[in-house]
């Protein structure tokens, strides 16, 4: 199994544990590959919001015993895909790993969200808050373009800071952050040569039911 490349944490904020660099060219391309064959078995698909049915702009896919969907009935977690009705792919052990060296003290992570943006998608400041188990961290894992990342408070008005998350880096929040606003405001077409069409692939591992 290759080696991480940089397993040094930059705590950007109390909870936030920022590895810039974490995966090497090399699994970077591994973990791309392992994504893509994810997406043949498990489409992208276009989430829309509760209620109003607004489609998102990110398009989703999951892998794991457990998948995030959203529609005009509500967010939530769930077993199978929302078009084709299959269960979702298994998580890519480096995946688990990953995840065992960035949260060492959490249970296993049942949902890896796999987030998928064009030069014109972004996501809005938001919180997580569908999961069960609030204890265990949530790992962010991102690849290809560069994307502008904004990180605010437990309050939606609280001031917010801004990252830049490029391809290879990873990102824990626990603790005081794990109920954070947060967002992705615009990505840089054009700054990673990682996926043949460009765009941007992020990876969001949770633990989303109690393990007492
Ligand atoms: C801070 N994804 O899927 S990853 C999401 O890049 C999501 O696709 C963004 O927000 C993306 O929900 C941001 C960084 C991230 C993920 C989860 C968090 C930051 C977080 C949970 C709590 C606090
Ligand atoms: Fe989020």
């Amino acid at each position: 199994m290759p080696t991480l490349s940089n397993l040094a944490a930059v705590v950007v904020a109390p909870g936030v544990d920022y590895f810039p660099g974490l995966l090497d060219r090399a699994e970077q391309e591994a973990l791309r590959d392992g994504i893509l064959a994810i997406l043949v078995e498990a489409p992208p698909f276009r989430p829309r919001m509760p209620r109003t049915g607004k489609p998102f702009s990110v398009r989703m896919s999951n892998c794991g015993p457990l998948g995030w969907v959203s529609d005009e009935t509500g967010y939530r977690y769930q077993p199978t895909h929302p078009e084709t009705g299959r269960a979702w792919p298994e998580m890519p052990p480096r995946l688990l790993e990953i995840w065992r060296l960035l949260a060492p003290d959490a249970p296993p992570p049942e949902a890896c969200l796999i987030n998928l943006y064009d030069a014109n998608a972004k996501m809005g400041l938001h919180q997580d808050r569908d999961e069960q188990e609030l204890a265990a961290p949530v790992v962010s894992l991102s690849l290809g373009d560069s994307a502008l990342f904004r990180l605010g408070g437990r309050e939606r008005g609280d001031r917010t800071r801004s990252l830049k998350l490029q391809s290879g880096d990873a990102i824990a929040f626990g603790g005081p952050a794990r109920l954070a606003f947060h967002g992705i405001d615009r990505i840089t077409p054009g700054s990673s040569t990682l996926l043949a069409e460009g765009g941007r692939i992020n990876l969001t591992l949770r633990r989303v039911s109690r393990s007492e």
